[in-house]
């Protein structure tokens, strides 16, 4: 079923809108860690914002998109309760330090390589299916 459920997100062809994900990636801060956070690039090519509202999986318990304020030398995460503009003709870096996607109890450990699918959801270009691909340990969510 696993692998009936990557086939078919990456048959999803990513040509039908004018948005490009790029290296979606997955980390998380051990083996056993039960928290991931998932970095990516999204370009929009076309000449209409969008908004990235949500995110979806099967893979954890929650997926929440995060930003990365400092606050008094502390770096604090919070809820991007508005979702993630993307302007026309721009790009949005999710990457440690910043934007994230907070996966929030991983049902199974997720060791460098596994595939982990998932659904974004955006208010103009609808659902866009993606696979996280989990690389190296590093600490979660920074
Ligand atoms: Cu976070």
């Amino acid at each position: 079923m696993r692998a009936f459920v990557i086939a078919l997100a990456l048959a999803t062809p990513a040509a039908a809108h004018d948005l490009r994900i790029e290296k979606p990636v997955l980390r998380v801060a051990s083996p056993v860690s039960k928290t991931g956070a998932g970095y990516m690039v999204i370009r929009n090519t076309g000449r209409t914002a969008d908004t990235l509202l949500s995110v979806a999986t099967d893979a954890s318990n929650r997926s929440d998109l995060h930003g990365t304020i400092q606050s008094g030398g502390v770096m604090k995460m919070r809820a991007q309760a508005d979702g993630v503009p993307i302007a026309p003709g721009g790009r949005v870096v999710f990457a440690p330090g910043g934007l994230h996607i907070m996966f929030i109890g991983l049902k199974k450990p997720v060791p460098p390589g596994t595939k982990v699918p998932a659904r974004l959801t955006f208010a103009r270009a609808g659902a866009i299916d993606v696979v996280f691909t989990a690389e190296g340990f590093s600490p979660a969510g920074g």
